[in-house]
């Protein structure tokens, strides 16, 4: 059975706590019984839009001293979000390099770490390391866990659920880079809300950025409420009831965003809390209530009421 370390990132622990127990929900004993194991040293990512584009020194390091924590607890790294992904995914790709290790590894030493990779096994006196491997909880779902497996722990009937799934760039892109999905036709979220029960409608400009991404939030937020309204507006053209990503920045732009142009909103939320609805969690467990759009139409629907 493979070993986890859980990377919930910043957003989840600080904005979504709802999504943060849909996951050990789903994963731990209730579940599907996985080894995950907290570690509580890791740091942010750190964040790909920011630190990635402004200062890579930096940003190799911090991402690094996360890497190596999971490599010396033996573990793949279980990323809930798409933008730790793409910060620890990148990291471990840079690290190949001989030189770019060395002298992450000189800062590091200063800390008493040192990144080497995971040991594999010996060729007569070489070892072998392994960068450590980084992984998305939607890819480890469908991949670990199984469509079956997930499909067996439906138990809430969900027939009637349209839902608008959003993969988001970090999952997608950069595209020759990607290796979870197909990055031009991604399928694993759609099948992963499928196996759960509930019918993934298709919608234009499925693959667009939610708007958020890259600082513009941060930067620009006229902007980025109104590529998120571009995306609202189709969702809503085929009748979704609600959305489900598997990137908390993206749920918390949608979120947040409806709020500028619209008064009611299409609910969203993370495919962890999608997943422990159709295991028939108690919503109540799920954090809605700390989510800016009422997820009360879905679940009276739910209800069937
Ligand atoms: S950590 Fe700090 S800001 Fe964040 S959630 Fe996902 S990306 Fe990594
Ligand atoms: S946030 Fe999450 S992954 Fe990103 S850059 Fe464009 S889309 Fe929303
Ligand atoms: C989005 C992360 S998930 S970032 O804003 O592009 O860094």
């Amino acid at each position: 059975m493979t070993s986890y370390a859980y990377f919930f990132g910043c957003v989840i622990p600080n904005r979504y706590p709802g999504v943060e127990y849909a996951v050990r929900w789903v994963c731990g004993k209730e579940g599907y019984d996985m080894d995950v194991k907290d570690v509580p040293d890791f740091s942010c990512c750190p964040v790909p839009g920011i630190f990635y584009s402004t200062d890579k020194e930096t940003w190799l390091l911090l991402a690094t001293r996360n890497l190596v924590l999971a490599q010396d607890e033996r573990r793949e790294i279980l990323t809930v979000c798409n933008g730790c992904l793409t910060s620890l995914m990148k990291a471990s790709e840079y690290l190949k390099d001989p030189k770019s290790m060395g002298k992450v590894n000189r800062v590091l030493a200063q800390v008493g770490k040192k990144y080497t990779g995971v040991p594999k096994k010996s060729e007569g006196k070489r070892k072998v390391f392994e960068p450590v491997s980084v992984r998305h909880y939607i890819e480890v779902m469908a991949n670990d866990i199984g469509l079956e497996a997930i499909a067996a722990k439906a138990k809430r009937p969900l027939k009637n659920i349209k839902v608008a799934v959003h993969y988001g760039c970090h999952y997608l892109r950069p595209t020759e880079s990607r290796t979870i999905d197909d990055p031009n036709n991604p399928v694993l979220l759609d099948k992963i809300v499928e196996a759960c029960g509930a019918t993934s409608v298709d919608y234009e400009d499925k693959l667009d950025c939610c708007g958020a991404g890259g600082g513009v939030r941060s930067h620009v937020v006229d902007l980025a409420n109104s590529l998120t309204q571009d995306k609202c507006r189709n969702i809503s053209d085929v009748g979704a009831d609600c959305i489900v990503t598997g990137c908390p920045f993206c749920l918390l732009q949608f979120d947040n965003a409806q709020k500028s142009f619209s008064k009611d909103g299409i609910p969203v939320m993370h495919v962890s809390q999608f997943q422990a609805l159709s295991m028939g969690i108690d919503p109540i467990s799920l954090g809605f209530d700390t989510h800016h759009v009422s997820a009360h139409s879905l679940l009276r629907k739910l209800r069937g009421a």
